[in-house]
């Protein structure tokens, strides 16, 4: 007994000796893959560090461990003086995923897409707002190749490359590599369940596909998301059809009839784009002095919805157009001005043609920006005035991207002269730019005090003394206001402009926002949580102290929707949830205009309202929902939610997100149509 007892003894040391032998050898001869391994895996879980904070989880590290050591295994087929150049090469591609995720993170509160290099050029054009984004922090992850290179460089001046394996061991190495891997990925696959495969295939839930599936898993998987334009529309069109059947069968785009059926049918129209405008831009003043008196004042005189959500994508400007116009989501990859230009829709310009409107957009940017040329030709516009072709463009003109807002508004109002004196209705839509990021170039010109003052006494001389800060000054948020304020005076000079002209006599005015200006929410605290005495932000300990915070912000996002007409003022506020895509069937039904396809709703013929985010985070009256962390928050304290009332919401997002994007992808529109045509035998 005893002499087995030993026998074990000495067979367990051995093992473990040969083992720690083993694992030396091993650390000694593949030091630069092992330096490769964590380094890449630092980064990913930084980046996660950095956005989504969920960097202690197990399962996106698994998953990062299996990417990382699938792509590393195959340094091993090279010579070992060229596995550096190899890994070093991927290095510097799992760092740049890294470096351009955490600045777009930092900007846009998403990860990045590869379908965005399509729209790339529109990026370039945003010019030196590029500037503003990128913060020391993107850059961190450089040091794992700059890790890499001088672990290389040490390894070179031993016989480390001159003493590594045979071929036959990196054979065998490789094998080893890969047995790792998938003993990892067996492990990460036993914590996924049918939704995050769901999330995975869909995609639009960007951030839980990155706390989930990790960083390289995300962009691999985006790549592919990415060829979905091309390759999609040839796969999945059958179920797709299915669901969006099914989809209208539950919940049918009904006409609606309410105290506002028609009642603008046969108006012109004319809609501002105000772009950036947020809505507590209305409810703020400085130094007494209110930011947007012309759109209070609108606001105020007109129909007011002041609790309207913007729901744009990556397309921004684009995406918000998109969804006024059609009452569809945007795309779930990609933006459908620059990839899905060429399906089809039911839109507005198109549906008052029918009713022989003459419809026309207006924007002074270059025609091409967006893909608007073409795209808006497609949403059914007879004709897109802009930069490159119809507007006079004087060098002092211009302010940021293009023609100065007044200048656009006064020389849009003379061709709109034309187009009245031709034509007996029309709708025209004027899209807005320089109250575009980076809100800069009006800082030496505008009213605006953005300073604080205040009056102290002096300790030493005990006189009162007027004490100046510059608080907004100097500040992207300071900056927003003075260029917002200058829109809001280009709205007020446009409208006198066209009532001088006599074009306000029969004609609605629709204001909207486009989406919220992306200024950080670091901003918000401190214009929020200023403390004068110091110049900067309060003490967290401070009773005073009140956090922005990541819910306030998304709140926040809110723009400003308007229905104005000079002559009958209606001065009513609508405090009922809405977004951009109600707006189709709201003003539609106005117009008496109707489409079948419409996501949203008539505001006023809805009991309870709810508004879904390309992303699937939704909101309505009672509560704010964030389906990536799966949190929300309660927006009546009075009201008790319960979790079937989440659910019907998260479900009901989905199938929106999904019908939606199937719309477009699959082109279901028309191919629908199609063959209902073909069943009539037409
Ligand atoms: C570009 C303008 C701004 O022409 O509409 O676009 P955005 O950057 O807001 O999408
Ligand atoms: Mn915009």
């Amino acid at each position: 007994m005893k002499t087995k007892l030993i026998k074990a003894y000495h067979q367990t040391a051995g093992f473990l000796k040969r083992f720690a032998k083993g694992t030396k050898n091993y650390f000694k001869h593949n030091a630069l893959f092992i330096t490769f391994v964590i380094t890449t895996l630092i980064e990913g879980s930084l980046l996660r560090f950095f956005t989504v904070k969920n960097f202690t989880a197990i399962s996106p590290v698994l998953a990062d461990f299996a990417v990382i050591l699938l792509v590393g295994s195959f340094a091993y087929f090279f010579k070992p003086k060229n596995r550096f150049k190899y890994l070093l090469t991927w290095s510097i591609i799992f760092t740049l995923v890294c470096v351009i995720n955490s600045a777009y993170y930092t900007n846009y509160v998403s990860f990045t897409s590869f379908s965005l290099l399509a729209t790339s050029l529109q990026i370039l054009g945003v010019g030196d707002a590029l500037n503003t984004i990128v913060e020391v922090k993107d850059f961190s992850y450089i040091l794992g190749p700059v890790i890499l290179i001088l672990v290389h460089l040490k390894l070179k001046n031993t016989s480390y490359y001159d003493s590594v394996t045979t071929k036959k061991k990196a054979k065998v190495t490789f094998f080893r590599v890969l047995l790792t891997c998938a003993i990892a990925l067996g492990f990460f696959m036993s914590t996924v369940t049918g939704t995050d495969i769901s999330r995975l295939y869909k995609q639009w839930n960007r951030e839980y596909v990155v706390m989930k599936f990790g960083t390289y898993v995300y962009q691999a998987n985006d790549l592919i998301a990415s060829l979905k334009p091309q390759i999609s529309p040839l796969f999945g069109y059958d179920t797709a059809a299915k669901e969006f059947r099914e989809y209208y069968e539950k919940y049918p785009s009904e006409t609606s009839n309410n105290e506002y059926t028609n009642k603008y049918k046969g108006k012109n129209v004319i809609v501002i784009h105000a772009e950036s405008i947020q809505n507590f831009l209305l409810d703020t003043e400085i130094n007494g002095q209110a930011i947007t008196p012309n759109l209070n004042r609108l606001a105020e005189e007109g129909l007011y919805f002041s609790n309207f959500y913007a729901q744009e994508s990556v397309g921004t400007s684009s995406d918000s157009e998109f969804t006024f116009n059609t009452s569809l989501l945007p795309a779930s990859n990609g933006t459908v001005f620059v990839s899905y230009w060429d399906r089809e829709y039911v839109t507005t310009p198109k549906l008052l043609k029918e009713q022989n409107y003459y419809t026309f957009s207006m924007h002074a940017n270059k025609g091409n920006f967006w893909n608007r040329e073409v795209m808006h030709k497609q949403l059914g516009y007879d004709k897109f005035y802009n930069y490159t072709n119809d507007y006079d463009i004087k060098d002092e003109d211009i302010i940021g991207l293009g023609l100065n807002d007044k200048s656009f508004f006064a020389q849009s109002t003379e061709k709109i002269k034309e187009i009245d004196a031709k034509n007996e209705n029309w709708y025209g839509v004027l899209i807005m730019l320089t109250n575009h990021t980076p809100f800069t170039g009006l800082e030496d010109t505008t009213d605006l005090d953005l300073t604080y003052k205040y009056t102290r006494t002096n300790e030493e001389t005990g006189e009162t003394e007027e004490v100046i800060n510059n608080y907004l000054k100097d500040t992207t948020l300071g900056n927003y206001f003075t260029t917002a304020h200058y829109a809001d005076e280009a709205i007020g000079e446009f409208i006198n402009e066209l009532d001088a002209a006599g074009l306000l006599d029969d004609t609605i005015v629709v204001i909207y926002g486009d989406h919220d200006a992306k200024i950080k929410r670091s901003e918000y605290n401190r214009y929020y949580n200023y403390d004068p005495e110091t110049d900067s932000i309060l003490d967290e300990d401070d009773p005073n102290y009140d956090e922005f915070t990541k819910y306030d912000y998304e709140l926040n996002r809110k723009v400003p929707f308007i229905i104005w007409t000079k002559d009958e003022q209606e001065r009513k506020e609508i405090t009922k949830v809405m977004g951009m895509y109600d707006v189709l069937p709201t003003l539609g039904n106005m117009l008496g205009i109707h489409s079948p396809y419409a996501l949203g709703h008539d505001i006023f013929s809805t009991d309870e309202n709810f508004v879904v985010f390309p992303n699937g985070n939704w909101v309505t009256d009672k509560m704010y929902y964030d389906s990536q962390s799966e949190e929300g928050i309660l927006l009546d304290e009075d009201t008790a939610i319960s979790t079937d009332y989440i659910e019907k919401y998260t479900k009901r997002a989905e199938e929106e997100v999904t019908v939606s994007n199937d719309i477009i992808v699959h082109d279901l529109i028309k191919k629908t149509t199609e063959s209902e045509e073909v069943i009539k035998g037409e």
